[in-house]
């Protein structure tokens, strides 16, 4: 099967899918669609499939949409070699599960503090409401830290690759939150998932 796929280089939710095609060795079955997402100027080549306006989102020969990146996740585990999969056997799915939502959620308040960053207008600011998604990201790495570290370790699975994306994000879009002097196990775990080739070819930019 190939799918295409609404992509941007700089969105932690697509790298999410990019190494989740990569780990599958899939990657080769993906044809990138280039796109324009943002929560006010929307792309309506993505809206014409996903209301919600939001990259990723795949798209099935028949033109079929899959959204969002936890469910391409899953179709892509489906597309890859049977007998391995990203999310573990039946006893440790729903936790994989669990944390790639985590992860996900860490996301979302880092990209809702970056588009206060670069999108609201200054006047329009109001700085409790981003110390508090600053908040969600920080209990969220904590958590990574602490509560999750032990699923983190072993298989790199589907919620590993969540918590790599949100470590890589922060590098990326927040690189003076030196998340590494208060998470010394996150650390050393993304510097070695970090050699992975998935997570090297799916390096974020733009
Ligand atoms: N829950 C979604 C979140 C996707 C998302 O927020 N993507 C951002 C780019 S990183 C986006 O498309 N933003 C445009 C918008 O908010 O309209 C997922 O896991 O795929």
């Amino acid at each position: 099967m190939t799918i295409r796929l609404f992509h941007s280089p700089a969105s932690p939710y697509v790298r999410k899918v990019m190494i989740a095609a990569h780990e599958r060795g899939v990657i080769d079955q993906i044809e990138l669609l280039a796109s324009a997402a943002g929560p006010v100027k929307r792309d309506m080549n993505i809206v014409r499939h996903n209301s919600t306006g939001k990259v990723p989102c795949a798209l099935t020969k028949d033109d079929t949409p899959v959204f969002d990146s936890r469910v391409i996740c899953q179709l892509i585990d489906h597309m890859g070699a049977p007998g391995a999969s990203l999310y573990g056997d039946t006893a440790s799915r729903i936790r994989i599960l669990t944390l790639e939502a985590l992860g996900d959620a860490i996301l979302d308040a880092c990209l809702l503090c970056r588009y206060e960053d670069v999108m609201r207008p200054a006047e329009l600011r109001w700085e409790d409401w981003y110390a508090g998604q600053m908040a969600k990201v920080d209990s969220g790495l904590d958590d990574l830290e602490g509560y999750w570290f032990d699923d983190l370790t072993g298989p790199f699975h589907a919620g590993a690759i969540a918590a790599a994306s949100v470590l890589g994000y922060l590098d990326f879009r927040f690189p003076d939150k030196d998340w590494r002097a208060t998470h010394p196990k996150l650390k050393d775990w993304f510097a070695k998932v970090s050699k992975r080739d998935s997570v090297i070819a799916t390096m974020p930019s733009g």
